[in-house]
């Protein structure tokens, strides 16, 4: 996809809705454009790293980020990673899960290619249909002798129901990572992500809430697995010379880090941005039919970096694939995240034909579920023009003669 790195301001770009043929927006709208930094703070920080002249293997700027981010999420050890997928590998492999290990089926492919990697296999399991989160009541009849470990997903950065999930667990002896890469700065009451589990992982993917370009970063309350990390990441050198163990190179660059401080930095303004984008939203599709926006306003905390809809074909009029269509045409490019499940995807789907019954809710949502753009490319007059295209939309069936 062409990134536009040049954008309009977003007050010229919106054009009339009411001429059909014409695209309401100039240039495309995108989910996941980065979010906004300060880029000459970037710059001093990249300056700071030509004149030390240290640029990787854990320098200055990779310890700070660590120490930020540990601070802000409220754990003992944050361990900074080239990306969240690696980071993954790695706490699988630190936590020494073998065989099973349950997943939910409704996520980006990396949760499951993570373990599949590692020669471990993904146990599909179904969500729960409202919090799109692993459904605890089903995590239970999935482990077999072979099941070492659950992985949660706080997907669109809702906290999974980590509760029962480490319930079941610690019932089985079995361990449990969270892949939080969509839920920095998000809460579960007033415990922060991060904390939960054996382990988290959030993803600062230059589409994240937070961004190191690329990055990941596992924090944890173990000291222990802390340790054993930061020694897989650097191919087991424990000093000079001095190799202790297994590992690999999955460590984040002082460049990467220098970004992830600065965007650190615009942490409130990002979540301000977000948050008026979400209740924007909110305003433009509150009487629409067959669309709900997945609402936040609970007592956990979100970055409301993902706007995500769910679409009901027989309310609304249409499927969610021909919304969507309709608003690529008018550059709205929104996307289907997360299509297809992952147990319809290779290699999972060959493999998991025989032995896994179908999981309605995972598959009905990946048909129904539709990501919006947000952040500072756009205001809340866009958003008002991207919900009077979505209102309009079953209006114009109706103009042709109804469905
Ligand atoms: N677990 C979960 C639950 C995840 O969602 C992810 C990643 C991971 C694990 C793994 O984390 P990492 O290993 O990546 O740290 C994108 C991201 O690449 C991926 O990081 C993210 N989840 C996923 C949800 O979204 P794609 O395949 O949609 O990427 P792409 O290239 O189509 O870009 C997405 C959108 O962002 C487009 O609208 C273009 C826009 N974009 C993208 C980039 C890279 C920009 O505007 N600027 C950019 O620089 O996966």
């Amino acid at each position: 996809m062409v990134i536009d790195s040049n954008p309009t301001p977003p007050s010229s770009r919106a054009a009339s809705v009411a001429a059909i043929r014409t695209p309401a927006f100039a240039t495309p709208l995108l989910v996941g454009r980065p979010n906004p930094i300060d880029r000459e703070r970037l710059a001093e920080r990249l300056d700071g790293m030509f004149d030390r002249g240290r640029y990787t293997n854990n320098g200055p700027l990779v310890q700070e980020f660590e120490r930020s981010v540990a601070d802000l999420v409220g754990v003992e050890h944050c361990i900074a990673i080239s990306n969240a997928t690696a980071a993954m590998e790695l706490a699988a492999r630190a936590l020494g899960l073998t065989g099973e290990v349950i997943v939910p089926a409704f996520t980006f492919v990396a949760t499951a290619h993570a373990l599949d990697w590692l020669g471990l296999r993904p146990v599909f399991a179904d969500i729960d249909p409202h919090t799109h989160n692993l459904d605890p009541t089903r995590i239970e009849t999935l482990i077999t002798p072979r099941t070492t470990g659950i992985v949660g997903v706080h997907a669109w950065g809702r906290a999974c129901d980590v509760r029962t999930i480490e319930e079941v667990a610690g019932r089985h002896g079995i361990r449990v990572i969270y892949d939080a890469a969509h839920a920095f700065g998000c809460s579960k009451g007033d415990r922060m992500i991060g904390g939960f589990g054996d382990c988290e992982i959030f993803s600062f993917h230059a589409t994240k809430f937070i961004q190191s370009f690329e990055g990941g970063m596992i924090a944890t309350r173990d000291a222990d697995l802390a340790s054993r990390l930061r020694l897989m990441r650097n191919f087991g050198f424990a000093g000079v010379d001095r190799i202790v163990s297994a590992g690999t190179n999955a460590k984040m660059s002082e460049a990467h880090a220098a970004m992830g401080l600065t965007s650190l930095e615009s942490m409130p303004s990002t979540l301000e941005t977000n948050r008026r984008n979400h209740l924007a939203y909110r305003d433009g599709l509150r009487d629409v039919r067959g669309v709900e926006l997945m609402d936040f306003s609970e007592p956990d905390r979100n970055n409301h970096q993902y706007v995500v809809l769910e679409i009901d074909p027989d309310r609304y009029g249409f499927a969610r694939d021909a919304l969507a269509e309709h608003l690529r045409t008018h550059h709205v490019v929104a996307r289907r995240y997360f299509t297809p499940p992952l147990h319809r995807v290779p290699p999972y789907a060959t493999r998991t034909a025989v032995d896994i019954p179908s999981l309605p809710h995972a598959e009905r949502l990946s048909e129904r579920v539709l990501v919006l753009p947000t952040g500072s490319q756009m205001d809340v007059a866009d958003i008002a023009t991207v919900c009077s295209l979505i209102r309009d939309l079953p209006s114009r069936r109706a103009d042709a003669g109804g469905p």
